[in-house]
């Protein structure tokens, strides 16, 4: 199922896809994961946050959850998000095969902008199922091209003015299982359960100075936010022991010419650790230096925390459960964020794993060897068995 996609939204500039909230090949991918629930006798709803629901049967309380994302990251894999949805179709067409019937309400998810590729905020759109994010913030956040998510929902044929905490729907699952590719390499088997995730979160870094002329300013005269941007990435780096990880993935100088001295530049550090006080130790030690380093250069600095979460750590019964209902799976710890991290904070959430030989992931490279795939699709539909009986 993963090849029927594989032509959407692929990125020629970047290699990879870039699929993101509500851009062309996004809603394409919802268009085609609606073509194929409803092909399996689903029925399809879009919530007021423009998460998909495909319920086999009627929709109902303490229901069994099972999905993922579908967009992805700038130039970003073909399975972070698709596997896990597209696992799940597969192990509906193994149990409907099997005249399985689900003696409880079953749907398939599909969440938005769980990347935050377009509008910055990772899990988007299970944040505003949760109530994790205020509508107005999530709302005014803006893309790359000055875009809000308001303006993008409304063209997508959403009514952004619903967004918000569903409080129905979150009561509505009883238990809610992501399967996902692995992000690392942890996996000597094809399949294992998620034990906990990171502490995550995004600060963004504005540094100001003065714009002007390369050729014509002193070297003395000047005020380039340039240097104190890339104080803040070597800053990162030295700030990630022990385990730790602080990510510099995205610098943006404005205006970015090339005989122009930055008037402004934008930098994403991405912080992530085991505990909520290790991640914020290091993001303060960050933030000192790039304090200092701004002052030295006689630049201004704001620093915006744009989303955070706390590490995650999975509901044990529910995972020894399925692990146990799996012959014994591992679990193991991930330093990807999930949407499943988002809802552990509200129901019982479990995560199955499919092995990554090479572990990269948020590259083109991502990739997980066929025979595991169908390992996964498997696990899945013995978990929807088991729990779902
Ligand atoms: O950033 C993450 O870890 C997730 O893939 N959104
Ligand atoms: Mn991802
Ligand atoms: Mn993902
Ligand atoms: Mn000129």
């Amino acid at each position: 199922m993963l090849d029927q996609i594989a032509d959407v939204g692929k990125d020629l500039k970047r290699g990879g896809y870039s699929r993101h909230g509500y851009n062309k090949p996004e809603l394409e991918l919802r268009h085609w994961f609606v073509e194929q629930a409803v092909r399996r006798g689903l029925n399809v709803e879009t919530d007021r946050n423009g998460n998909l629901w495909a319920w086999w049967g009627e929709r109902g309380d303490n229901a069994l959850i099972t999905g993922s994302h579908l967009d992805s990251v700038p130039g970003g894999g073909a399975f972070d998000g698709p596997l896990g949805v597209t696992s799940a179709l597969e192990a509906v067409d193994l149990l409907q095969a099997k005249g399985f019937k689900p003696a409880r309400p079953f749907a398939i998810t599909v969440f938005a902008e769980e990347e935050g590729g377009r509008f910055g905020v990772a899990c988007l759109g299970s944040r505003l199922l949760a109530g994790a994010i205020s509508p107005e913030k999530a709302l005014a956040l803006k893309d790359p091209d000055g875009i809000t998510l308001a303006e993008a929902m409304k063209a997508a044929g959403y009514d952004p003015d619903l967004v918000g905490r569903d409080e129905r729907a979150l009561k509505r699952i009883g238990q809610f299982v992501e399967l996902h590719v692995e992000q690392g390499r942890g996996l000597t088997v094809p399949v294992g359960v998620a034990s906990s995730i990171l502490a995550h979160g995004r600060w963004r870094f504005t540094f100001a100075g003065e714009g002007n002329h390369a050729g014509a300013t002193l070297i003395e005269d000047r005020r380039d936010p340039m240097l104190p941007a890339s104080q803040l990435v070597l800053a990162a780096r030295k700030a990630a022991r022990g385990g730790g990880r602080a990510t510099v993935g995205r610098l943006v100088p404005n205006p970015g010419g090339t005989n122009v001295i930055a008037s402004t530049v934008d930098v994403w550090l991405d912080a992530r650790d085991t505990d909520d006080a290790r991640t914020r130790a290091m993001v303060a030690e960050i933030s000192e230096a790039a304090h200092q380093a701004a002052k030295e250069e006689g630049c201004e600095l704001r620093i915006t925390e744009e989303s955070y979460g706390d590490t995650v750590h999975f509901d044990s019964g529910l995972r020894d459960d399925i692990a146990g209902a799996l012959g014994g799976v591992p679990a193991l710890p991930t330093g990807a964020g999930h949407d499943a991290g988002i809802l552990a904070a509200h129901v019982p959430t479990a995560m199955l794993f499919v092995r990554n030989p090479t572990g990269v992931s948020h590259a083109p490279e991502e990739f997980a060897e066929q025979a595991d795939v169908d390992e996964g699709v498997k696990a899945l539909a013995a978990t929807i068995e088991h729990l779902g009986s």
